[in-house]
């Protein structure tokens, strides 16, 4: 096995502070870290764990507008949540920090002064695109376009979401300033480059050499296709107001490029954990004997590979060991997405299963259970409610949660509530295998998580359990204990195999504490509760051990450790899902109506003089009869009551109405113009319509019913 590093620095991509997260981040970049460094923590390594929010970048200046306050009110706004979101669902970070703090503002300016002055900066001057009527450069997510990759239409400056590719404005086909909706122009403005290219070689050999073995396929994919591809100097500034200024005095109006600052936020993270600890944050950014693992998703990757590596090695700092990068997890057969609203936030989950009364932090571990098992580790996954359900009911109530609950109410009731002796004499070969298993088992999780492997892992641990179940089913205590003497107590022999059934199986279940801790750590320490046992016992060494619980131990009554999830809960939650993405869509709708409502409107006519619109006679009438010409389709024979007379006109409005509907209706008619012959019949005036966007007619008439020949005007 490799050797244990000194220390570990493990970091989750640090989320936009311009919104609620969903679970598709969760799953992606913060469940398999924090399982990863409780299980660290309990093999009692050295490690910090850091992450914080991104309060920088176009995202959030264009989300303060979409909520119409200042970037400032939503990162305030938003930090908290998302804190409070990864607390609640058991990620426990050593610092949740923030980049709009002073302490990484000075940080991100010290990382760029040093370079800069190092000379592996470029300075260049460009033409970049400008929107005039905002008077603003669009760097990033102000600027959209269609992606040259994979045609999606909606691809930011800097990235398409769809398929994930790192972009430069310049790439866009047919860009739009999203400040304005205009075509931008080009305008020249000067900023300072990394130049990648200049490291290709580097990267070439670290990435792909060096870290061919030990990389996950898809992250070592992704990399050689964009060192293949040829690296560009890339701009780590830009013309904005909201972010870290650049420190020159030739910059006025510049920022560091959000992609620039944002990982630098991890150094400035672990400055503050130093701070608030008493330890000193250096050894874990400069002291190769640390191992600094970065877990993020799918489309962070080239950030974390190429990018931040090539400014840590300029800056002089150690390199990332690992980028554990996940796949997109998609949700009911479609992508997430949250400007169609179809996600599960975080914050609905905790609404609807944690804070709620049949909730808690069972629940926490519920999602945490299903979002590892099914994480995307190499390729996209998909979360489903049922699959929810199933993975729930299924395995924890009824695979783990039975396992624990049997054993400690079986002990109880045959062991009088206490930890029961081994009968060494007395083992047979179904107690010898189990015990085999319990001790192999913290080997395998163990090579699993170092791997990165955290499906299998979970697997491993799951199936210790299965195991426990089956044992227990094989050995049945409860048909055993019927073997009774006269006193009505079961003969000595099957006392002894009762004892060593649940001795085995209540060491079993301190077991499955320690190994289910780094997964599903609110069970865990439920776990120790009822054994009467101190958190400590969670410890990794402890793991395969046969001697955690002592003999003659009373234990606490077994409290369930999770509750069926019913189906109407499953199909709520479907349901809502659906509603939610609908109400987007219908919203959707209504803006484009609205748009080509504006778009096409007719152009006003040339002026008239009042005269001239007096010499038109417009009555109130109503239609008394309707039928169709033979021989054309558009047209409708009318007869229509103007009180003074009932004429006959002709309009073309059969695509539009059935004759049948239209009877009774009151209309708006012109009645003196000049008459018309439509297919041989004299129409004598015109019904006033109005049409819509979407090319609809609909008649003009008064609000209620009024008589037959009144005069408009
Ligand atoms: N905020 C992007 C994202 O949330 C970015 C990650 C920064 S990690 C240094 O996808
Ligand atoms: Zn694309």
């Amino acid at each position: 096995m490799t050797t244990i590093p000194k220390r570990y620095l493990v970091t989750s991509a640090l989320p936009y502070a311009n919104g609620l997260k969903h679970i598709g981040h969760l799953a992606g970049a913060y469940i398999p870290a924090d399982i990863y460094v409780r299980y660290l923590k309990a093999q009692k390594r050295d490690v910090v764990y850091v992450c914080g929010s991104d309060e920088h970048g176009t995202a959030i200046p264009i989300q303060a507008t979409k909520e119409g306050t200042t970037a400032q009110a939503i990162i305030d706004k938003y930090h908290p949540i998302m804190e409070q979101n990864f607390r609640d669902l058991g990620i426990e970070f050593d610092i949740y920090h923030r980049t709009s703090s002073p302490l990484h503002h000075e940080t991100a300016q010290e990382f760029f002064t040093a370079l800069n002055s190092k000379g592996d900066l470029e300075i260049k001057e460009s033409e970049q695109y400008f929107d005039e009527e905002a008077n603003a450069f669009l760097a990033d997510r102000y600027i959209k376009g269609t992606c040259p990759n994979c045609g999606f239409e909606s691809a930011y400056g800097d990235q398409c979401e769809k398929c994930g590719k790192s972009l430069s404005p310049d790439e866009l086909i047919n860009p739009v300033s999203t400040l304005s909706g205009k075509t931008p122009v080009k305008k020249k403005t000067k900023h300072w480059y990394l130049p990648l290219d200049k490291h290709e070689a580097f990267l070439r050999e670290w990435i792909l050499t060096e870290h061919a073995g030990d990389w996950r396929a898809n992250v070592l994919g992704q990399c050689k296709s964009w060192i293949d591809g040829g690296l560009q100097p890339r701009a780590v500034t830009r013309d904005l107001d909201w972010g870290v200024k650049v420190p020159l005095p030739d910059a006025d109006g510049k920022v560091l490029y959000v992609w620039f600052d944002a990982p630098i936020g991890y150094i400035s993270a672990t400055k503050q954990w130093a701070l608030d600890n008493g330890k000193d944050w250096k050894p874990y950014w400069e002291d190769q004997d640390t191992k600094l693992v970065h877990f993020v998703g799918k489309d962070n990757i080239v950030f974390h590979c190429i990018i931040f590596p090539v400014m840590l090695k300029l800056h002089g700092n150690i390199l990332p060991a690992n980028v554990p990068a996940n796949e997109f997890m998609n949700l009911e057969g479609e992508k997430m997405s949250t400007s169609r609203n179809w996600k599960l936030e975080m914050q609905d989950y905790i609404d609807d299963f944690v804070n709620k009364e049949n909730g808690g932090t069972q629940m926490a571990d519920a999602l945490r259970y299903y979002l590892t098992q099914i994480a995307p580790e190499t390729k996209d996954s998909e979360f489903t409610w049922k699959g929810f359900q199933d993975a729930n009911n299924s395995e924890l109530v009824s695979i783990f949660g039975n396992f624990i609950n049997r054993s400690m109410v079986l002990m109880h009731k045959l062991c009088k509530g206490k930890v029961p002796k081994l009968h060494e004499e007395a083992l047979g070969e179904l107690d010898r295998n189990v015990i085999g298993e319990i001790r192999a088992v913290k080997e395998k999780v163990e090579l699993l998580l170092e791997q990165f492997k955290f499906r299998e892992a979970l697997f491993e641990v799951i199936n210790l359990a299965r195991t426990g179940n089956q044992y227990m089913q094989k050995k049945e205590p409860w048909i055993v204990a019927k073997q009774t003497g006269e006193d009505g107590q079961p003969v000595a022999e099957a006392q002894a195999s009762i004892d060593n059934t649940l001795h085995i199986c209540l060491q079993l279940c301190a077991n499955l504490g320690i190994l289910v801790n780094p997964f599903l750590p609110f069970t865990a320490k439920k776990i120790c509760h009822m054994l009467k046992v101190v958190d400590k016992m969670l410890e990794w060494e402890n793991a395969g051990s046969l001697k955690l619980l002592s003999v003659g131990y009373s234990l606490r009554p077994p409290e369930l450790l999770f509750r069926k999830i019913e189906d109407a809960e499953i199909s709520y939650q479907v349901d809502k899902l659906h509603a939610a993405a609908e109400q987007v869509k219908n919203q959707q709708t209504e803006i484009n109506m609205e748009e080509n409502t504006k778009t096409e409107t007719a152009p006003v006519k040339p002026e008239i003089v009042f005269d001239d619109f007096a010499k038109i006679d417009l009555r109130v009438g109503k239609i008394v009869a309707a039928e169709k010409v033979e021989k054309a389709d558009k047209l409708l024979k009318l007869s229509v009551d103007l009180g003074f007379e009932t004429r006959t006109i002709v309009s073309g409005i059969a695509m539009h109405f059935k004759p049948e509907e239209i009877v009774g209706r009151q209309v708006t008619v012109v009645v003196n113009l000049a008459p018309r012959k439509m297919r041989g019949i004299e129409s004598n005036g015109m019904i006033l319509l109005a049409e819509d966007a979407s090319g609809k007619l609909h008649f003009i008439h008064p609000e209620e019913t009024i008589n037959p020949g009144a005069g408009v005007s």
